[in-house]
């Protein structure tokens, strides 16, 4: 019916049913109780209060559940439902609309070379994801190559030339201790010249979002970029584990006043029962969610898509 609403052909892809599996934790946590409380209630005051705490406990964020709620709930009045069923429909599809992009992810227009930056603090999965994204594009019909930014350490560069193999895309990469943005401007340049690469995704070291070196460090990378291909970085992706929680949005404020960012990646959401947090970054940061980590393999990544989403965290 969702699907229906926002005008989807009832097959789910590969991707939906990635999002679907790995909402479980998330799903069968506390907003498994949401389903059930618009079962078991009418429409009224009790509901209304009932689904605010529910969503506040899973972890949707104070603010943004005040919004959403009172969204679904002046629609109910403006178009007098009186089925609980149908409140229920239109809460979902007040989250699909929450969590729409405003535009559409520009990784694949056609360009000299696109350049993807990806940054995160330590850990989230920033090399992992890099290694899904290479085989996702390689497998799209493009030509990847990946840059080995995070020179910080040694084990860092030879993890990205894994992960290349594994995906079968070149790693561009120079000694430990290198300045990460030479690696780039070199890996920028070899793509053109003789690789003739679509699509470039540079990793980064982790950092803490206020460590000022470091992010001034990002800068300079993204500066490098620009100088050397019109607009890039094209994209700067975000990663952010999902466990994270609130701290996830005060990563992301610190990283896009520092380097920007124009999406994030949303890494462990398999592993955690918070998904219920994506609601929360959109609202707050204004940024998209462009890619979903589904599980530690290389094929675990799926694109973002809110309406597959909001099925996985409330069922159909
Ligand atoms: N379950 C699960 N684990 C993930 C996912 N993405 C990454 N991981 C795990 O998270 C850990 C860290 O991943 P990395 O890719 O090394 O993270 P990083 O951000 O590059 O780390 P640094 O370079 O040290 O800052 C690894 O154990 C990954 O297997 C995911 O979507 N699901
Ligand atoms: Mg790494």
């Amino acid at each position: 019916m969702l699907r229906r609403l926002f005008g989807r052909q009832d097959e789910k892809s590969a991707d939906d049913l990635k999002i679907e599996a790995s909402l479980k934790k998330t799903r069968s946590g506390i907003f498994g109780q949401v389903g059930a409380l618009f079962h078991e209630n009418e429409i009224g005051d009790e509901l209304w209060e009932e689904l605010e705490e529910a969503l506040i406990v899973a972890d949707v964020g104070m603010e943004t559940t005040l919004e959403l709620v009172e969204s679904t709930r002046a629609r109910v009045e403006r178009e007098a439902v009186m089925r609980a069923d149908d409140a229920y429909l239109i809460l979902k599809q007040e989250m699909v609309k929450l969590l729409q992009p405003d535009e559409p992810l520009g990784i694949e227009e056609p360009r000299i070379l696109t350049v993807v930056l990806v940054v995160g603090v330590n850990g989230s999965g920033k090399t992992t994801s890099i290694g899904k994204l290479a085989l996702r594009y390689k497998q799209l019909g493009k030509r990847v190559v990946l840059a080995a930014g995070d020179t910080f350490r040694a084990a860092a560069i030879d993890q990205l030339k894994i992960w290349g193999e594994r995906a079968e895309v070149e790693v561009i990469a120079q000694a430990p201790g290198s300045d990460p943005a030479a690696v780039l401007f070199d890996a920028m340049r070899a793509s053109q010249e003789s690789r003739s690469a679509d699509i470039l995704i540079a990793d980064t070291a982790g950092r803490l979002q206020n460590k000022f070196n470091l992010m001034q460090e990002l800068e300079k990378m993204r500066r490098v970029a620009a100088k050397q291909v019109h607009r890039a970085p094209h994209e700067i992706l975000l990663v952010l584990d999902a466990s994270t929680g609130q701290n996830a949005i005060l990563q992301a404020k610190g990283f896009q006043k520092a380097s920007g960012v124009t999406g994030i990646v949303l890494t462990k959401l398999d592993s955690t029962a918070r998904g219920g947090a994506v609601l929360n970054i959109k609202k707050q940061l204004g940024i998209p969610v462009r890619f979903v980590g589904t599980g530690e393999k290389l094929e675990d990544l799926a694109e973002f898509d809110p309406v597959a989403f909001v099925e996985g965290l409330l069922g159909e």
